[in-house]
């Protein structure tokens, strides 16, 4: 069985998550299911990044110890995943002594032994928001534009990673695609930074001044740069540098690192470099995600223009969510988020049309069939083709078969979950069609024979929906499945249909 190891980025921790973090970790969740089902052996790894001056500053703020401080929002991220039905196969948080020290330490040795690390004197501007060194340019009327503060003029001997020596050979893989970069808009980006060459990356801090963080090994008095403490996470969860690596040798490489925009020059430069550094494999694919922008803005903790995750599943449904973000959120451009277009999108697609059309079938099958629907012989399928244009085609599983399932495959293997998902409201858009076209509701009082051969091909239509659907939205797929009484079959076993009466799938809002 072939492996998949798939992360999302591990969350500061310095407030409670917002919609910015579910999408990212949503739209890992649809891939991870999309491998597991198409029977890979997957490894969905999501966590928190707990060390480093941001975090500090947020508990001081807090007016709270950090050590408790981190624990409490910690617990917050990590309910995301039952309230969006995650599937993570795990959760790292760094301060983990046991499970991420080991393997972060022993990076930094590796990179050590390299001779990739060596101790010098910087000077430059800390941006605590970003955890990076900035430059002027970055600034806007002296302030971080992102996070819309004064850097930090920092003056500080501290220890160095070597990782201008790797920059052709980032380039290289970066070019050749040994190292995938999705969307190409953002591999262009990186690259062209990489032509003006890499710098050396200050990576670690004086701990009298951040102790909240992993030491140095070897030298206490400094404290790791928490970028580079983050970045090993990657590896630490899989077992690297502990007594046991076996997670490590059969996962690693990640086969994909999902990352906001605003994070990937730390995954396209400063990981490979270390990764390259240590003499370890290289992940296969960065998928870079845009942001989700409020009037224009980044949704940000530090901006304090967050929508609650947690609010909106409480209130629509854990699949209203991850509808919404899938599909109504482009994946690799910035989207805007408003209450009233969540709230139109769900009534529009869900309520009216994926909940309206399951209820209508169902209820005729129930009323006209007593709830069972035997496949018809193949020459009476043939009486009740779907038009769609111009174009006749043979039957409903015959059109899904043939358009929808190669265009969705092509579209969930290239990542484009946007059209994926089009892909399979199209075709609840062709159902409905259907339905307008041979009036199952008017059909039976002249012909009950045809009808059963229409609503065999609507409920068929109804459970490949549930299939289709089933990396996106869970809950709603396996209830459809369970409405029709094919729980647990394979495709090749829906021929009758045994339908349950039900509650409505997307209850109305408004
Ligand atoms: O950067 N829209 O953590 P972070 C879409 N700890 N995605 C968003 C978003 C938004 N408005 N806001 C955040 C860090 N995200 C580091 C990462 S990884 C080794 C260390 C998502 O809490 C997006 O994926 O600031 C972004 O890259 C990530 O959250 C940043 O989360």
């Amino acid at each position: 069985m072939s492996k998949f190891y798939i992360t999302t980025p591990i969350y500061y921790v310095n407030a409670p998550p917002h919609l910015g973090h579910a999408i990212t970790s949503v739209l890992a969740d649809i891939v991870a299911r999309y491998h597991r089902l198409s029977g890979k052996e997957v490894f969905f790894l999501t966590g928190t990044d707990e060390h480093g001056a941001k975090i500090l500053r947020a508990s001081e703020k807090a007016g709270r110890e950090v050590s408790s401080f981190v624990v409490e929002i910690r617990e917050s991220f990590r309910n995301l995943s039952p309230a969006l039905n995650l599937s993570n196969d795990d959760f790292i948080y760094t301060p983990d002594k046991k499970r991420h020290w080991p393997g972060a330490q022993k990076l930094w040795q590796k990179l050590k032994e390299a001779g990739d690390i060596y101790k010098g004197k910087y000077k430059g501007l800390y941006c605590v928001g970003h955890e990076a060194f900035v430059t002027e340019k970055d600034l806007v009327g002296g302030k971080c534009a992102d996070h819309d503060e004064k850097p930090q003029l920092i003056e500080e001997e501290n220890y160095f990673f070597r990782l201008s020596k790797y920059t052709a050979e980032i380039k290289r893989r970066i070019e050749s695609k040994e190292l995938l970069i999705l969307p190409e808009s953002r591999r262009n980006e990186v690259l062209a930074l990489m032509g003006e060459g890499l710098k050396d990356v200050s990576f670690s801090r004086p701990s009298q001044d951040i102790s909240w963080g992993i030491p140095v090994p070897g030298d206490e008095s400094q404290t790791m740069y928490v970028w580079c403490d983050a970045l090993s996470n990657y590896i630490s969860a899989l077992g690297y540098g502990s007594e046991d690596e076996t997670k490590f040798l059969k996962f690693w490489p990640a086969d994909i690192h999902f990352i906001g925009k605003d994070i990937l020059r730390f995954h396209a430069a400063i990981w490979p470099g270390m990764l390259l550094s240590a003499g370890l494999l290289l992940p296969r694919e960065l998928v870079v995600t845009g942001m989700i922008q409020v009037g224009g803005r980044k949704m940000s903790k530090t901006l304090g223009n967050v929508a609650d995750p947690f609010e909106l599943v409480e209130h629509f449904g854990a699949d209203a969510v991850r509808y919404y973000l899938s599909r109504e959120v482009p994946v690799f451009d910035d989207g805007d988020f408003t209450q009233e277009k969540f709230s139109q999108a769900y009534e529009g697609n869900l309520v009216n049309g994926l909940g309206n059309y399951v209820q209508r079938i169902s209820t005729m099958v129930r009323n006209y069939f007593d709830s069972r629907l035997e496949k018809p012989a193949e020459e009476e399928i043939l009486k009740a083709p779907l038009k769609k244009g111009e174009v006749e085609y043979v039957s409903v599983p015959y059109f899904i078969e043939k358009i929808v399932f190669p265009e969705y495959k092509k579209t969930m293997d290239n990542l484009e979950l946007n059209r994926a998902s089009d892909a399979v409201f199209g075709l609840l858009k062709e159902l409905d069609g259907y339905v307008q076209h041979y009036e199952p509701f008017h059909l039976i009082e002249t012909d009950k024979e045809k009808t059963r051969v229409v609503l065999w091909n609507l409920a068929y239509g109804a459970v490949s929906l549930a299939w289709f659907l089933a990396p996106f939205l869970p809950q709603t797929s396996d209830k459809i499945f369970d409405i029709f009484g094919v729980v647990g079959k394979p495709q090749s076993e829906w021929n009758t249909f045994v339908v349950k009466e039900h509650k409505a799938l997307f209850p109305r809002k408004l």
